[in-house]
């Protein structure tokens, strides 16, 4: 703990001495989301990272999440410094969806309209139409459908069905999923709210159909915690990954929030959705970074211009 202070003091000074602010994913260690909003950063989805990076007059940018927000970050402020505390920290849905099998099959359907998930590489995001993160998906591709557009959709296929079912879009599917939703259980799930039987049920749409289908509000992380703190109830079931809770709890004290069953028994699995790649990022490699100047993003600069465009679409839409 004494260790943790020192530290934090020091990213505090270094924030300052840098001209740097830090931006953090709800679902990175809660000693980076408090440090991030402490010292006048962010912690939010990617959606409202990105604009925040993009809108903040600080040169430097300290990206506490996964590598495609780094990137992303770098995209919208190409004159901006971007610092990750670990270059590494990446995503099964962007690992799963490599560029050039990616564009073979946009190629193989030129006729649709290519809308990608935040949690891509900037070369697959330089392929797209659009961008677009859970927050956004539904009215976009609402909105496209309305225009009578077909859809290429990549990469999650959970999210991709959700927003199927409920636009009714003519969508061709990327089959990648997102390591830590996939595994919640809709079996498990619904023997924890027989014990349960008050709690409210939120579930992220990366989480399977079956899972979907038992929840009382579905969103993103952002519409779930708008969701815990509007809904009357005092308990709640809440499929995301479990970086999640501490928003949640610091938000709504008093209201008790369950993590949903990954697998197995519900009472030995107390916190197994936590995406290791979230877990990458900690306070020492933020020091670390700051200091040194270590871990800058980088993004070829003709890449990054072209990626822009379905940043900026979204970016305009959801204005
Ligand atoms: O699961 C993720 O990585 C999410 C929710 C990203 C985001 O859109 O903030
Ligand atoms: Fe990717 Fe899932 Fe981790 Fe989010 S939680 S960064 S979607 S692997």
């Amino acid at each position: 703990p004494a260790e943790r202070a020192a530290l934090k003091d020091k990213i505090r000074r270094l924030l300052r001495e840098k001209n740097a602010v830090m931006v953090s994913h709800y679902y990175v260690h809660p000693d980076l989301q408090d440090l991030a909003e402490e010292t006048g950063g962010l912690v939010s989805d990617s959606l409202e990272m990105a604009r925040f990076g993009r809108d903040h007059t600080a040169q430097t940018l300290v990206v506490s999440g996964v590598r495609f927000m780094g990137e992303t970050a770098k995209i919208l402020s190409p004159e901006k410094r971007v610092l990750m505390p670990d270059l590494d920290a990446t995503c099964s849905l962007d690992l799963g969806c490599p560029v050039d099998e990616f564009s073979a099959f946009c190629d193989a359907h030129p006729d649709r309209t290519v809308v990608v998930y935040a949690n891509t590489s900037a070369a697959v995001k330089a392929r797209a139409d659009w961008l677009v993160t859970s927050s956004c998906a539904l009215e976009i591709v609402s909105a496209l459908k309305d225009k009578g557009h077909k859809i290429l959709w990549a990469p999650d296929r959970h999210l991709g069905g959700y927003i199927q079912r409920e636009t009714g879009a003519d969508m061709l599917m990327w089959g990648g999923s997102c390591i830590v939703h996939d595994e919640f259980k809709a079996f498990e799930l619904k023997a924890l709210m027989k014990e349960h039987p008050a709690a409210r049920v939120l579930v992220h749409p990366e989480s399977p159909a079956d899972v979907v289908a038992l929840a009382d509000a579905v969103g993103s992380t952002s519409a779930i915690l708008k969701a815990a703190h509007e809904m009357e109830a005092q308990e709640f079931i809440v499929a995301t990954d479990s970086g999640m809770m501490h928003k949640l709890r610091t938000l709504n004290p008093g209201k008790l929030f369950l993590e949903a069953p990954t697998a197995g028994n519900s009472a030995t699995c107390k916190s197994c959705a936590h995406c290791p790649w979230m877990a990458m990022n900690c306070l020492a490699d933020v020091a670390r970074v700051l200091e040194t100047g270590a871990n800058e993003v980088h993004v070829d600069p003709a890449l990054g211009l072209r990626a822009r465009i379905p940043i900026d679409r979204m970016l305009a839409f959801t204005a």
